[in-house]
C-alpha cells in the first residue's frame, strides 16, 4: 500500500508465524505436539474465539528467551513496514508469558529491544500496550501493572483481551484507574463476542478511549449515537471478524454500515499470522469486496491516524 497506514489492534503474539513456530523450537528444544509445518498449518480453522485462543496460547510454549520476544517483534516491524505501515500501536500480553514461567523483564524487555530500534530499523514508530487477560483474576492484572510501573521499561497504555463472555469490564475499574492515574492510555477489547453491554461499561467505567472491535454495537442505536457524537474509535478487525466466526463470510461484514453510521473505524490485521492477512491484506480484500475506491480506502487510513495516540503534530506528518 502506498497509503500513510497506522496499525492499533495488534497483538504482537498473533503475529507468530507457523514457520518461526518451528524455528524457535529448534532452537529452544521445545517439543511440539505436530512434526510439520502442514501439521501445525492444519490446526488454524476455528468456531469462536476460544477456539483460537487455545492454539494462539499453545503456540507461545516456543518463546523462551528475551531474544525470541525481540525476534518476533522485529519480523512484524518488518512485514508491517512492506504493508505501508508508518506507525504501529501494539497490543503484548505479558501473562501469556508469566503464566508459564517466563519472567516479565524477559518478555517486555524482549519486546522493547525491537521497537526501541524500531525508529532507525525499520522506519516506523511504535506505542507499546499492554493487554491484560480478562479471563484471569483482575488482582493479577493489578500486581501485573504495578510490577510494569516500576519497572525500566515504557509502556503507552493498556487494554483487556482474552475470552470475553463472562468477563465485564467492570471487573478492571481498578487496574484502569491505576493506569489513568499514571497517565497512561486506555483501550478495551468489547463488544466482539459479548454484548454491548460491554461497550458501555468500558466507556463509562473503564473510561478507554478507543474500542477494540466493537462490532456487537450495532445491535444498540443508543450506543451508536454515543459512538458518534464522541467519535469514538472502533479498531475494525475484518479477517479475524470471518475467522473466529463473529460474521459469515467477509461479503457480508458491517464495515460499510459501519461508515455509513457516521463511526470513526479503521481497519486492522489483529492477529494477522491465524487470520489469513496483514493490514494490507484486510485492507486489499475490502476494496475487492465492497469497491471501497481510493476515496473510502484514504479515509480507512486517516480514521486510523486519528484514532491513533499520536500527537497532534506527529498526526499532520502522516497526513
Ligand atoms: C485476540 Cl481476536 C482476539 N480477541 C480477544 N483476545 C485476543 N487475544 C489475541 N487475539
Ligand atoms: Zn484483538
Amino acid at each position: 500500500m502506498t497509503l500513510p497506514l497506522v496499525e492499533l489492534h495488534l497483538h504482537i503474539e498473533g503475529t507468530l508465524e507457523p514457520e518461526l513456530i518451528l524455528e524457535l523450537a529448534a532452537r529452544n528444544n521445545v517439543r511440539l505436539p505436530w512434526g510439520s509445518l502442514d501439521e501445525l498449518r492444519a490446526q488454524y480453522e476455528f468456531t469462536d474465539l476460544q477456539s483460537f485462543l487455545n492454539l494462539y496460547y499453545r503456540n507461545l510454549d516456543v518463546l523462551r528467551e528475551r531474544i525470541d520476544f525481540t525476534d518476533l517483534t522485529r519480523a512484524y516491524l518488518e512485514r508491517a513496514r512492506t504493508a505501508g505501515v508508518r506507525h504501529a500501536e501494539i497490543f503484548f500480553d505479558p501473562q501469556a508469558h508469566t503464566s508459564r514461567g517466563v519472567p516479565l523483564l524477559t518478555a517486555l524487555g524482549g519486546v522493547r529491544d525491537a521497537l526501541d530500534a524500531a525508529v532507525d530499523s525499520v522506519g516506523i514508530s511504535t506505542k507499546l500496550i499492554v493487554t491484560f487477560l480478562r479471563d484471569r483474576p483482575a488482582a493479577e492484572a493489578l500486581q501485573l501493572l504495578r510490577e510494569i510501573l516500576a519497572s525500566p521499561h515504557r509502556i503507552d497504555g493498556i487494554g483487556l483481551d482474552s475470552a470475553e463472555v463472562g468477563y465485564p469490564p467492570e471487573l478492571f475499574t481498578e487496574v484502569f484507574d491505576l493506569a489513568r492515574a499514571n497517565g497512561l492510555r486506555l483501550v478495551a477489547h468489547a463488544g466482539e463476542e459479548g454484548p454491548p453491554e460491554y461497550v458501555w461499561q468500558a466507556l463509562d467505567l473503564l473510561g478507554v478511549e478507543r474500542i477494540d472491535h466493537g462490532i456487537r454495537s450495532l445491535e444498540d442505536e443508543a450506543l451508536l449515537d454515543r459512538l458518534v457524537r464522541d467519535r469514538v474509535p472502533l479498531t475494525v478487525c475484518p479477517f479475524s471478524n470471518v475467522r473466529l466466526r463473529v460474521i459469515d463470510t467477509l461479503a457480508g461484514h458491517p464495515i460499510m454500515r459501519m461508515l455509513d453510521r457516521g463511526l470513526l473505524v479503521c481497519v486492522n490485521s489483529d492477529d494477522p499470522a491465524y487470520f489469513g492477512g496483514y493490514i494490507d491484506d484486510n485492507l486489499t480484500a475490502l476494496d475487492r469486496e465492497f469497491g471501497l475506491g481510493p476515496h473510502r480506502l484514504a479515509l480507512l487510513a486517516r480514521n486510523g491516524i486519528e484514532a491513533s495516540f499520536l500527537t497532534p503534530a506527529e498526526k499532520s506528518t502522516l497526513d
